[in-house]
């Protein structure tokens, strides 16, 4: 049977081309189509109260991802949690390079690492996950950049881009091929985490209005540009069917 979404489409023929790519791309009013199943998986990145309003590297609207992901959440038989896990003194703290501010960045032997505010120092309340998560199914929380001279914005490889976290292969041996994610920051652990999750085969969706982005240096537009030529698809979180 044809979907709105077809019919729409099909109406559109008699248009140019540019109208039928508005028509068919994302209409608000399209039906809920991706049916997660038992290959795909749900990834919640790092919402953690540092991340949250109020916290150390506060992102601008981050608590409302929270009811956002409670709620697609319930569709997802397989859900991975991640956690920003830093030492203190980590390499990525802008208090760690004398003179540095927050935001200002360095060269480090693996590449352009921006600094940050102290933030998720390990067995903080800062780096705890929002008690308001509401996931109880989720089985495996992956943490990241626990190596004090490396950060890890991605929840399979750590910023000098071989170190792996196991992630890959634990989704591998459970036989998922899908990928969502959601959570904090769009621009950071999200993008690096969609983007390493297409270079190990995933077919990988970030779930737009699940995520919140920090946005500093053009970074968010960046990122989208880059998960959009690395076939990261941008999706909505009506668009999954819970
Ligand atoms: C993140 C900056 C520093 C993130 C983590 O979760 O996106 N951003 N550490
Ligand atoms: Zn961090």
């Amino acid at each position: 049977m044809l979907d709105r979404r077809q019919i729409l489409a099909g109406l559109g023929m008699g248009l140019g081309t540019a109208a039928i790519a508005t028509v068919s791309a994302n209409p608000l009013w399209a039906a809920a189509s991706i049916k997660p199943d038992a290959a795909s998986a749900l990834l919640v990145i790092d919402v953690q109260n540092c991340f949250l309003p109020g916290g150390s590297l506060a992102v601008k609207d981050g608590d409302q991802v929270v009811p956002v992901i409670n709620r697609i959440a319930k569709g997802f038989a397989n859900v991975v949690l991640t956690q920003d896990w830093h030492t203190s003194g980590h390499v990525s703290f802008a208090t760690s390079h004398g003179g540095k501010k927050p935001f200002e960045t360095v060269d480090l032997k693996y590449g352009k690492q921006v600094l940050w505010p102290d933030h998720c120092v390990q067995g903080t309340e800062g780096a705890a996950l929002s008690k308001e998560l509401a996931i109880p199914q989720a089985a495996l929380i992956i943490r990241k950049g626990f190596n004090k001279e490396v950060d890890s914005y991605s929840a399979f490889t750590e910023a000098d881009g071989k170190t792996t976290t196991g992630l890959a292969a634990y989704l591998k041996s459970r036989k998922i091929k899908r990928l969502f994610l959601a959570g904090l920051a769009t621009d950071f652990c999200v993008a690096w985490s969609a983007l390493d999750a297409r270079k190990a085969g995933f077919e990988t969706s970030v779930i737009e209005d699940a995520c919140r982005g920090i946005d500093t240096q053009g970074s968010l537009a960046k990122a989208w540009a880059d998960m959009a030529k690395a076939g990261v698809k941008r999706i909505q979180s009506g668009d999954i069917v819970v």
